[in-house]
């Protein structure tokens, strides 16, 4: 299917079209480590503005390089001395761009390695499903900058790690890898060759889904952690009268009833 994307859209990012609907979108500044600069912020809301009505059936997020991201392009910001003003409307780009993604209803699958720190770990946050290879770190070296986090930290790693570990990490500029960052939630998988490959396999499987399952499963989820219970289970109600109903999943319950659908097993 070809997909309403142009990749020659894109300057700091890399946009490859795969099969399947699958995107990949590259930060593509490998010299300066990925750092967020505004142009790279203004390509992300392009790109995850467009996705959900491009045909985008899923997303794979990767970074050229030895590292994923290093986090607010510090060189930029420096030399634009900007007023509080300035930056406040830079931070709302960010999350412009990082709402797009968590809520805009397009897997989106984080492949990642080396530094994943400060703006680069908001990024991360921003995915649904992040991979860290064996070289992936996250840290938070904001406060060692005499800075503070403006991409979402506060809200998403809190959500990831809970508030006295990221308070932690802010304070002291703890680094985790490894086992011990998916233990405690910073990814949910941890693989020993390329993150890549392997994000790119869950992005495909992700894919297979009916565009509407996964529009629920990539918003409603995040919507529904800023309302009540008690309307978060009216708004999963209404959201599943929809879902539930689609056409297109007639034939899928059809080939479960008369069992030529494959049975939930786990790996032999
Ligand atoms: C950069 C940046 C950057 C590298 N902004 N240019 N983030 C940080 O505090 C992380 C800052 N970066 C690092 O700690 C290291 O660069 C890395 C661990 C990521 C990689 O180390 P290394 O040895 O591979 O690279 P390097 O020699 O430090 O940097 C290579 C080049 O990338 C160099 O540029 P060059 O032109 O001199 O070659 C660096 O200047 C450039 N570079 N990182 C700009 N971050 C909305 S608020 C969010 C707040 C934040 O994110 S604070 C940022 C936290």
């Amino acid at each position: 299917m070809a997909l309403e994307i142009d990749p020659s859209d894109f300057k700091n990012l890399a946009v490859s079209v795969q099969d399947e609907g699958v995107c990949t979108v590259t930060l593509n500044r490998p010299a300066k480590r990925n750092a967020l600069d505004i142009d790279t912020i203004e390509e992300l809301i392009q790109f995850f503005s467009r996705a959900p009505r491009a045909g985008v059936r899923a997303v794979v997020l990767a970074g050229a390089g030895d590292h994923f991201c290093a986090g607010l392009d510090l060189i930029e910001h420096h030399n634009a001395d900007r007023s509080p003003a300035d930056f406040m409307h830079v931070c709302m780009r960010w999350h412009e761009a990082f709402n797009k993604m968590e809520y805009g209803g397009v897997p989106i699958i984080a492949a990642l390695q080396g530094a994943v720190v400060g703006g680069g770990l908001e990024l991360a946050s921003a995915a649904h499903v992040r991979v860290m290879d064996e070289t992936a770190y996250v840290a938070l070296p904001e406060g060692q900058r005499g800075l503070f986090t403006g991409g979402g930290a506060t809200i998403r790693v809190t959500d990831l790690v809970g508030k006295a570990r990221t308070i932690d990490m802010m304070l002291t500029g703890r680094v985790y890898r490894g086992q011990e960052a998916i233990n405690l939630g910073f990814a949910q998988y941890l693989v020993a060759g390329s993150s890549h490959d392997v994000a790119l396999e869950l992005a495909r499987k992700a894919a297979e889904n009916l565009p509407l399952s996964n529009f629920a499963i990539c918003s409603a989820v995040s919507h529904m952690q800023n309302m009540s219970a008690f309307d978060a289970a009216y708004a999963e109600a209404v959201l599943a009268g929809v879902v539930n109903t689609q056409p297109e999943s007639r034939a899928r319950l059809a080939a479960f009833a008369d069992k030529t659908a494959a049975r939930v097993r786990p790996k032999a």
